[in-house]
């Protein structure tokens, strides 16, 4: 939505705001391996989410790179292994892995994207992680993902 539209009905309709406001969050990876957040809530409310990735760190996407990637949890451990084996070119995601939810490009520092996703995807009762797939960072780079809260 155009965000002149969107900041005149938020002046008018401050529910209507902070639903549209909601369906979106943001994530920092930095140069510590480290993601700002462990957990992330879709509203149920919400047709879509947007996710947005930054890397505010200064290393390259070969040494410190980052990604955001969102499967169910049983699908997380094969999308890395076959992540790590597709390599930095790839950025470390088998091509058109259908296990995958959502992902963002990998980033080096300085970098950022988003991702949007259908929440039609996301079941409440499941168990969902996100997590970059640069090896051996989702020891430290994971999160759970919640729908419908
Ligand atoms: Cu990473």
């Amino acid at each position: 939505m155009h965000r002149a539209l969107l900041l005149a009905l938020s002046l008018t309709l401050p529910g209507f705001a902070w639903s549209a406001e909601d369906c979106t969050t943001e994530i920092h990876g930095t140069d510590q391996m480290t993601f700002d957040k462990t957990e992330i809530v879709v509203p149920a409310s919400c047709k879509t989410f947007t996710v947005t990735l930054k890397h505010p760190g200064e290393m390259p996407k070969e040494v410190m790179g980052h990604n955001w990637i969102l499967s169910k949890t049983d699908d997380m451990q094969a999308i890395l292994d076959e992540g790590s084996a597709a390599g930095v070119e790839n950025g470390y995601l088998k091509t058109a892995d259908t296990r995958v939810i959502a992902h963002t490009r990998l980033l080096g520092g300085g970098e950022q994207d988003s991702v949007t996703f259908d929440t039609a995807k996301l079941k409440a009762d499941a168990d969902y992680q996100f997590f970059c797939s640069f090896p051996a960072h989702a020891v430290l780079m994971k999160g759970r993902l919640k729908f419908g809260a």
